[in-house]
């Protein structure tokens, strides 16, 4: 029997991505590389205005043109009872228009044509007759007197309102202000942004007139969520819907929910007999698909006169859109955004917010968030820094006073979290040290003399990830549970099936290691399959940093239940009691003699050839994780900028990142997705930004108007690791997937604020744009 020493590639190790050989080769399957016999081609039609009545549509000469096979109107899906569709939110949406549009950008109509080109050309030949309607734009009109009803179809809806929704204990946080010796109050406004993944969202539509199995290839993150939500939209029976997700170029939440396109080409597959593809454009995708944040908020901080926090009120309006589509659990309607107490031991805190519709698109909290946390994290730190400005001490210290500490853990937040680890103090020590803060200050203070704005902005950030307990978190009553299923083959060579979709987080090498670890079968023995809702364990997808909370531990928990019968097997194979076989790295030995081993390959080809009587063949089991509570990272970000108070130009000079995700499965892969973070955390922070004119028209809806940061704006980034591992995941991981992104723009704008401070300024809401930040000091200047 083999000795095999090799160490095993399990958690801990920075194994390179199997993935990327596909990529990097150009082989990977996107939704645009998929062809099939006879397909069919989809452009849509979209309104030019934001809100207008639809007094008909004339499609005869798109009908005409040579090539096109079918025009598709709203008409023609209310015949088929598709014209509106329910949204992750409960509320409903239109799929095509029927009544009016209410959105720049919305579905009017569709062309199937033999060609895509064809398709796009039919569009123009559609002539549309609209009548304009007044406009809303931000929740202040909406709730105006006399503003435009958006939501005229839906009964009982009289005005634009959506939801009041509070967290906390409203009565104990009036007393706390009350009594408060200071107050200071923040009003801040995140603008709306988006995801932008690199692939815009598509599919292709394939229904068998003949058989009825609709097999949907789509940029899904949540492909086994999204099959049930098709079988309820249209009726179809669930075993017949496939939905198959390939490789996704990038999903950063904007690939969670269903959007019109996707019912449409299935309900044209469904009549035409053909498979349809539909692969939306950069425009397009810019403004009709998934937004992020625009959310207006006012935050309020109690303190007594030493600088102790003893309460926060924090109020604010969502602009949810023209449909409340926002991707979250179903008891919580702004997400968990009632996190926002952050990292400090705050005694009581209360949150209200109310949702509005307005003339924009809808389907919100999508862009590397755990549902509205990145909101709160930059309502929290932003006030923080502040508070400490107003009361004369630095914001280091503040924090330091306020923290919760190591050993409050567990830890009841005011608004209903049970924090499950932290180490706030020890992440900011290390961000301090590896910024050198101290000694930053001081040449803050010598460069002020002359006339040099420096600015150091902190942010100490706790997220939030891992939906969900079944108990509390669900997405349209489906538990936020997941699955994993293991099989492993005679020769020692094993399958993972997961619940989870990578869209470039990796998945298919750091699940494999998770089986690594727990069984001693190298990585690369492990084929990891995801992606295809007929072919791998209910669960509800990717977003939100859960896969390793959830999907992880129900890969850890599924590699244990086989370990249990491969020690079996073992004692079996060694001829002694299960008592007496120790595991460790892939090998079984008996206690007392180390001599005697057999390796799990030994194992695995015993399970199908030499088992105990009255044991089962085969090696193999599924585990569905119900996990006990959500994973808490967290960390301290520290960026150091100079700004030019003449031209209000701002440059980043460093950024040190002390991220804590508990115990790292793979920690190369880890730092990737911390770089990709703090990237995105830089576009929101310093440029990007969707607007919205009077009129409707979406400001935005180009790479030349929405601006990414590319390589040459990017700051260098400089990581640092603190570990603190989850007590209840069974591999200790937290997620750590959009820490990132949650943390890093309140540093970023802190660090804005702290150069400009003395000068009087006290915000600027993001994008930092060069301009926003002259007017600013000119403002601060003039009093
Ligand atoms: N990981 C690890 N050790 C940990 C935690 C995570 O090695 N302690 C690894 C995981 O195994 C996984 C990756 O890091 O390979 C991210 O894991 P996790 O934090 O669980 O997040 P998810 O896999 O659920 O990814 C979702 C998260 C979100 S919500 C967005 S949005 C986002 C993001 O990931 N979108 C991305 N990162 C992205 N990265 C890429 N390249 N593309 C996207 O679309
Ligand atoms: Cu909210 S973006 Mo990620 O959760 O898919």
């Amino acid at each position: 029997m083999a000795a095999e020493t090799e160490e095993i590639r399990g958690i801990g190790h920075s194994v390179r991505r199997v993935e990327d050989d596909r990529f990097i080769r150009g082989a990977g399957n996107y939704i645009d590389d998929i062809h099939l016999p006879g397909m069919l081609y989809m452009a849509i039609l979209r309104s030019p205005y934001a809100h207008a009545k639809l007094n008909g549509i004339d499609a005869s000469a798109a009908q005409a043109l040579e090539g096109v096979i079918a025009v598709v109107t709203g008409e023609l899906m209310a015949q088929h009872n598709l014209a509106w569709m329910p949204t992750l939110s409960g509320d409903t949406e239109a799929v095509l228009v029927t009544d009016k549009v209410r959105f720049q950008g919305q579905e009017v109509a569709a062309v199937i044509a033999t060609d895509p080109y064809i398709a796009k050309d039919a569009l123009e030949l559609i002539d549309v007759d609209y009548e304009p309607l007044g406009v809303v734009v931000s929740p202040d009109q909406a709730k105006a007197a006399g503003a435009p009803l958006i939501r005229d179809e839906k009964e009982g809806q009289t005005d634009n309102h959506i939801y009041h929704w509070e967290s906390g204990d409203k009565e104990s946080t009036d007393t706390a202000f009350a009594q408060a010796d200071r107050v200071v109050s923040l009003d801040t406004f995140y603008p709306r942004s988006h995801p932008s993944p690199l692939e815009t969202c598509g599919c292709v539509a394939d229904v068998n007139p003949a058989t009825g199995q609709a097999t949907i290839y789509m940029t899904s993150q949540a492909p086994q969520l999204i099959r049930t939500v098709f079988a309820l939209v249209a009726g179809l029976p669930e075993e017949k819907i496939r939905i198959v997700s390939p490789d996704i170029g990038g999903g950063f939440g904007n690939k969670v929910p269903v959007y019109p396109g996707y019912v449409i080409a299935t309900a044209a597959s469904l009549l035409l007999g053909h498979p349809v593809k539909w692969i939306e454009d950069r425009t397009e995708n810019l403004i009709s698909t998934g937004f992020a944040r625009d959310y207006h908020m006012h935050g309020e901080m109690a303190l007594k006169a030493d600088g102790t926090m003893t309460g926060l009120r924090v109020s604010l309006d969502a602009d949810e859109g023209a449909f409340f589509a926002d991707a979250q659990p179903s008891k919580f309607k702004v997400g968990l955004f009632h996190i926002v107490s952050g990292s400090y031991d705050m005694p009581t805190a209360h949150v209200s917010a109310d949702g509005y519709y307005t003339n924009k698109a809808p389907g919100g909290v999508a862009y590397r968030c755990s549902f509205r946390v990145t909101e709160a994290s930059y309502m929290i730190e932003r006030l923080v820094q502040n508070a400490a400005y107003e009361i004369g001490i630095d914001p280091a210290e503040f924090r330091t006073k306020n923290f919760i500490e190591r050993d409050q853990f567990p830890y009841k937040s005011a608004t209903g979290f049970e924090y499950d680890s932290g180490d706030y103090q020890g992440a900011m020590d290390l961000a301090l040290e590896k910024v050198g803060y101290d000694q930053l200050r001081k040449e803050q203070a010598e460069a002020r003399k002359e006339g040099h704005l420096i600015g150091i902005g902190l942010a100490s950030f706790t997220e939030v990830v891992g939906a969900g307990p079944h108990k509390d978190y669900d997405i349209l009553g489906i538990k936020m549970n997941d699955g994993a299923e293991l099989r492993v083959h005679p020769t020692g060579k094993a399958i993972l099936k997961i619940s989870s979709q990578t869209q470039g987080q990796g998945h298919e090498t750091t699940f494999a290691q998770i089986v690594a670890e727990e069984l001693g079968i190298q990585p690369e023995d492990i084929k990891v399959m995801h992606g295809d809702s007929d072919d791998t364990p209910y669960g509800l997808g990717t977003y939100a940093s859960r896969s390793t909370p959830t999907v992880g531990a129900a890969t850890a928990m599924v590699s244990r239940k086989l370990r249990d019968k491969a020690r079996k097997l073992a004692a079996h194979l060694l001829e002694v009691s299960e008592d007496d076989v120790e595991f460790e790295a892939g090998r079984f030995t008996v206690k007392g003699a180390p001599d005697k081993a057999v390796t799990i390959q030994d194992v695995a080809f015993a399970a199908y050839t030499n088992f105990p009587d009255g044991m089962e063949a085969g090696l193999e089991g599924v585990t569905y994780y119900d996990p006990p509570n959500l994973t808490f990272p967290f960390g301290t970000y520290a960026v150091v900028v100079e700004v030019d108070a003449d031209t209000g130009v701002w440059k980043v000079d460093r950024v040190v990142a002390v991220d804590d995700c508990g115990v790292r499965i793979n920690p190369m892969i880890v730092a990737g997705q911390i770089h990709g973070g703090l990237c995105e955390g830089f576009g929101i922070a310093a440029m990007e930004q969707i607007t919205f004119d009077e009129e409707g028209n979406c400001i935005g809806a180009n790479f030349l108007d929405y601006l990414l940061p590319t390589a040459w704006e990017t700051p260098r980034f400089e990581l640092g690791e603190t570990v603190t591992p989850s007590p209840h995941h069974p591999i200790g991981a937290k997620g750590v997937g959009e820490s990132a992104t949650v943390g890093s723009p309140a540093a970023y704008v802190n660090a804005v604020i702290d150069a400009l401070w003395p000068l009087g300024v006290r915000n600027i809401d993001m994008p930092l744009t060069s301009g926003k930040v002259w007017e600013a000091i000119q403002a601060a200047k003039a009093g």
